[in-house]
């Protein structure tokens, strides 16, 4: 699947680096809740879930992971690893995220608050709502 991603806009001098990001601009969604997900274990993976109806750029801010995305049709995968870029994921899209490195940091920007019967946490569930609703 065609991936989304968000190249925020460094601003580098000789102190360092810095991004800024403000709700609608860089971001295509008013941002509600921020997390973030770190010190991973074990190199275990998360995610494994999809959302009806929620929007969220992920960040790694530092070191790095994969994030596998899913459609239904179709899969693709990104190494984030790079603070200066977004993976956006919208709606109904199945997600993981693993091969964290050790000072992996993920930072997540989402559009609505925490809302657990968002979440689709089966995947033949999942294809079979994308399946009916095509
Ligand atoms: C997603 C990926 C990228 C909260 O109480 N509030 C929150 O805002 C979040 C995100 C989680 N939680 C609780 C729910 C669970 O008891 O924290 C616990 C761990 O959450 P979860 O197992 O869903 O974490 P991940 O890493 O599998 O998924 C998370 C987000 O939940 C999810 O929306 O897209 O990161």
């Amino acid at each position: 699947m065609e991936l989304s991603i968000i190249n925020f806009r460094e601003m580098a001098d000789e102190r360092g680096k810095l991004v800024a990001i403000e709700n609608k601009k860089e971001i295509p969604f008013e941002i509600k809740r921020v997390y973030y997900i770190y010190d991973n274990k074990e190199n275990l993976s998360r995610g494994f879930h999809a959302h009806k109806s929620l929007e969220q750029v992920l960040i790694c801010v530092h070191g790095s992971c994969y994030v596998l995305l899913d459609s239904g049709e179709e899969k693709s995968t990104y190494l984030l690893d790079d603070p200066s870029k977004g993976l956006y994921v919208g709606n109904m899209v199945w997600r993981e995220m693993y091969g964290f490195s050790d000072d992996a940091v993920l930072l997540v920007l989402a559009s609505k608050e925490h809302d657990e019967s968002d979440y689709i946490r089966d995947y033949s569930e999942f294809l079979l709502i994308k399946r009916r609703n095509k």
